[in-house]
């Protein structure tokens, strides 16, 4: 049911403990909107707890009270009791199992895409945000809080991730702003970009051998790396590597494969005309008009075609 941001505060503050929880493959808005919101809450006497179904990328360790993040995987039995689950950035069917193993809690949902599924018991939902901090940033102003360096260095890289660092079209004057009280509050951006973007020998290596994949179709406006299970399984990361191909000139939609297991094809998409939620979307994804990603459980060659067929139908 959705609720405004006002009520969603409503909830929060009359409750006192909480466990938090995000989209499994966390990026930096989702781990840095729960940490944010965690430091928020603990700020207001609360207690709260981060749980992720899953592990998170190293480059990460800059954010503020990562070290306290729980990651299911280790001890997937363990049970959860508080008030509320928390969460944040995705549709309950993206965060694994913790919500299953918080028992008879309600889930207050806070989010940005526009394919929430709507399912959670609560949730405010602004798909017009660029990113999930945005909103916690929000929300922090109308519970009246103090930011502090941990929440700020946290919202910052959240906003500052799902912008491109600012660039991207979902950059409004207000997510700046917003970005400059958390300077103010002590988030470094030289420090926390430089944390973000450093990558190992191996992983460029990695991307030199993705992009040797790099295949133009659909007269140029659409141009990927389809990456084969040979070449997947020795990557660490590919972070970043849809980004060397959403720069080539002319090209509308920027498309990264990777066969993650035989059979089962992990596609990211990014755009500048074309809306990508909703290619994803018919092929079971989600994610943003500009940014979204699906499974399809079929080997390279056929997922491949199958993406292209239906981006072919849905280019502007
Ligand atoms: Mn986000």
């Amino acid at each position: 049911m959705k609720i405004s941001l006002e009520e969603m505060a409503q909830k929060i503050s009359v409750a006192n403990s909480f466990i938090i929880t995000v989209h499994v493959n966390p990026d930096g808005d989702a781990l840095g909107s729960a940490l944010g919101l965690k430091f928020i809450l603990e700020g207001m006497g609360k207690e709260a707890k981060v749980v992720i179904d899953d592990k998170w990328d190293k480059n990460f360790s800059i954010l503020s009270g990562i070290e306290s993040v729980i990651n299911l995987q280790e001890n997937p039995e363990e049970k959860f009791k508080a008030d509320y689950v928390i969460l944040l950035d995705a549709s309950i069917d993206r965060c694994g199992k913790v919500i299953e193993n918080c028992p008879d809690m309600k889930v207050l949902n806070i989010d940005h895409h526009v394919s929430n599924d709507d399912k959670a018991d609560f949730l405010y939902l602004d798909a017009d945000a660029p990113a999930t901090a945005e909103i916690i940033y929000r929300l922090a102003k109308v519970l009246k809080v103090e930011f502090n360096t941990e929440i700020a260095v946290n919202l910052y890289t959240g906003m500052a991730t799902d912008t491109g660092f600012f660039r991207y079209s979902n950059t409004k004057p207000y997510t700046m702003i917003a970005a400059a009280e958390m300077m103010e509050a002590g988030a470094k951006p030289n420090k926390i970009s430089e944390a973000l973007e450093v990558k190992s020998y191996e992983t460029i290596k990695g991307l030199a051998a993705a992009m040797q994949t790099i295949e133009i179709s659909e007269n140029g406006k659409v141009a990927g790396v389809y990456l084969p299970y040979e070449i997947v399984k020795d990557l660490d990361t590919t972070e970043g590597f849809i980004d060397q191909v959403r720069i080539i000139e002319g090209v509308d939609v920027a498309v990264l494969m990777k066969e993650k297991e035989p059979n089962l094809c992990r596609v990211s998409m990014r755009s500048k005309e074309t809306n990508v939620s909703a290619i994803a979307q018919s092929l079971g994804g989600g994610g943003h008009i500009r940014a979204a990603g699906a499974t399809i459980e079929l080997p390279l060659d056929e997922a491949k075609k199958k993406l292209l067929e239906v981006i072919n139908e849905a280019l502007v």
